[in-house]
């Protein structure tokens, strides 16, 4: 498998962290999404990384189903349970972490990317609710169980901690740590990690 991204995205951290944690093998090429020439599209309609070119050719798409299917690869360190509504909370956890990425990378195009005449402060301030009303409800959630789905590192830990660290690389001015103790332990016990320390964003 080859693995097409970035040092800086969260989404990619969030792949790369899974192949880590299932041991699983992968080349990893860098690709700049921004650049004027990339050819990202040739691969994947929508220009996104990750893109994940597969080992008959093929080309799966978004971080999501990635790592859903590469936990299935391997028994090595399952990241989902194997199914009903286990499955679905630690795929809620994922969907908000990844929603309030979302959010916040929208806030962070909005101002380095268009002129700041064009920039909407309403459209951010939209956005940035979203990040902190999420930090809220990932606090209330995780309350004090060792980790987002209670006693076992699951992959809701990978997606909240790829959130979290993103989080502090490009809006350092969200406290997250301060206002939430809770998530700074939690965050702090992920980044212990072998594959957190290896895949810590940078530009
Ligand atoms: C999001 C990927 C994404 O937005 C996933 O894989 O989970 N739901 C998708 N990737 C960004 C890079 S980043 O901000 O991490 C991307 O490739 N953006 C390029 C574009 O044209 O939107």
């Amino acid at each position: 498998m080859k693995l097409i991204g970035s040092l800086a995205s969260p989404y990619v951290r969030k792949v790369r962290v899974v192949l880590a944690e299932k041991k699983l093998d992968y080349q990893f090429e860098l690709e700049n999404v921004w650049a004027p020439d990339t050819a990202i599209s040739t691969l994947n309609p929508l220009g996104k990384v990750p893109s994940l070119v597969m080992e008959d050719g093929s080309v799966m798409i978004d971080s999501r189903v990635m790592v859903e299917y590469l936990d299935t690869l391997t028994p090595v360190c399952k990241l989902l349970p194997p199914n009903g509504r286990d499955r679905a909370d630690v795929k809620c956890w994922e969907a908000l972490a990844d929603g309030m990425l979302d959010a916040a990378i929208t806030v962070r195009l909005e101002r380095t990317q268009r002129p700041i005449e064009l920039q909407s402060e309403d459209w951010i301030a939209r956005q940035m609710r979203k990040v902190h009303l999420g930090l809220a409800a990932l606090s209330e959630k995780l309350g004090e169980q060792a980790y987002c789905a209670g006693k076992n590192y699951s992959l809701a830990d990978v997606a909240v901690g790829c959130t979290l660290g993103w989080l502090s690389f490009r809006f350092p001015e969200i406290t997250w740590r301060d206002d939430h103790a809770n998530l700074a332990r939690l965050f702090d016990k992920l980044s212990e990690r072998q594959s957190f320390k290896d895949t810590v964003p940078s530009a």
